[in-house]
């Protein structure tokens, strides 16, 4: 008998997590963005590389894309091609970060001409989603400064506000806005939604469909995650996660690498505030795999998550009340532990056999030849990348 019973099974059944489509371009640091071969050349290859992780792992059956970054002429034809390969096109991502027009910020920006600007943008993007079917849209924001007295702080508050409530009036049937913080990068001294309580504190004012995007790497070393992710289920404002983990700041690295007791710890969270397999919280992905093999580092990352899933879940609720009401704090706490310190591997591997999926998908991916098929395929053009 598996050690994951009917009921956990169940819930992993219905688990998916979405993968962003910038995962499979290259990617890197300030210092070196490394190419390699097999990489796609265009949005239409990076959804074929993420149809290819859900192949093999059941686990990602949508696709995240960032915008102008997987710009097209058709979108209608990219969603064809997503559909064709088994999986949807989801999250579109917005991107005030890359022209010079932003350079002293977008939504909260003094000049209205390029507030206007960004904005439009963000218009836009709800735009592409009306035409892939996406329901969420994702804002994340650079907008800040570097030194104290540069920005008014309080007058660019009261701009996004503005700004956020133009793009939220744009949103019809059951599209979403959700506003992703974090608390510093690129701007040092101030960030305009450098939290959750900023960013909370901003949809707040818009409304239902308006919620909040908790990246794991965006929060200062020591903080508990955990803590937020209860907070916010129970405010009824989470709306999704980027995952990824940090050993320093925002890494970007492959989720449940640097810390899988952390990944455990909010995943508790999550399936005690009611939001595992809840449609108003989306499972992304937000990393780049700069050194290792991306479809690989893909694959990693969703077994990251669907393990630490199946742990959580494996928490004893009932001895671990007990325990909590009695005051026995080693007892709770071993409720926990024991937990997670449970291998579920073998049992998951039984598990997604018994679906047609490969017992090892990392070692089938490997053994596969799909890698150098699409490297010998993907010659000339150029590779899509950071920015691109
Ligand atoms: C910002 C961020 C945000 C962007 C992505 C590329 O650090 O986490 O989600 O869209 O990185
Ligand atoms: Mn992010
Ligand atoms: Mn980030």
């Amino acid at each position: 008998m598996s050690i994951l019973t009917s009921e956990i099974q169940a819930a992993l059944e219905k688990q998916a997590i979405e993968l962003p489509s910038w995962a499979f371009g290259n990617s890197g640091t300030r210092f070196k963005v490394f190419g390699t071969p097999g990489t796609p050349r265009d949005p239409f290859e990076k959804i074929a590389d993420a149809a290819r992780v859900h192949e093999l792992t059941g686990l990602a059956p949508s696709v995240a894309l960032h915008i102008p970054w997987d710009k097209v002429d058709d979108y209608s034809a990219l969603r064809d091609h997503a559909e064709s390969l088994g999986v949807t096109l989801g999250t579109i991502n917005s991107n005030t970060f890359q022209d010079d027009e932003y350079k002293f910020g977008s939504l909260t920006h003094e000049d209205e001409s390029i507030r206007r600007r960004a904005i439009d943008h963000h218009l836009e993007c709800i735009d592409v989603m009306d035409a892939t079917g996406s329901r969420d849209l994702k804002i994340w924001l650079a907008d800040g400064s570097n030194y104290p007295g540069q920005a008014d702080l309080r007058g660019r508050q009261d701009r996004l506000n503005d700004s956020l409530r133009e793009i939220y009036a744009r949103l019809t049937g059951e599209q979403r806005l959700v506003l992703e913080y974090k608390f510093f990068e690129p701007a040092f001294y101030h960030t305009d939604v450098p939290d959750w309580g900023t960013s909370y504190a901003q949809v707040a004012t818009l409304g239902e469909r308006a919620m909040v995007c908790l990246d794991t790497g965006h929060h200062a070393p020591g903080t508990n995650i955990e803590f937020i992710v209860m907070q916010l289920l129970r405010l009824g404002k989470l709306g999704s996660f980027d995952f990824n983990s940090r050993f320093y700041a925002d890494d970007d690295l492959i989720v449940g690498a640097a810390d899988p007791f952390q990944l455990f710890r909010i995943l508790f969270e999550v399936i005690r505030g009611g939001g595992l397999n809840n449609p108003d919280v989306a499972f992304m992905l937000d990393q780049c795999h700069n050194v290792e093999n991306k479809i690989l580092g893909q694959i990693r990352s969703v077994l990251n998550v669907q393990e630490m899933t199946a742990r959580a879940l494996l928490v004893d609720a009932d001895a671990l009340r007990a325990a909590q009401v009695a005051g026995d704090v080693l007892a709770a706490n071993a409720v926990l532990m024991d937990a997670f310190y449970t291998d579920v591997r073998p049992a998951l591997a039984e598990w997604r056999e018994g679906r047609g999926l490969p017992a090892d998908p990392m070692k089938a991916q490997l053994e596969s030849g799909h890698q150098a098929r699409i490297e010998a395929e993907r010659v000339g053009g150029t590779q899509a990348g950071w920015g691109a």
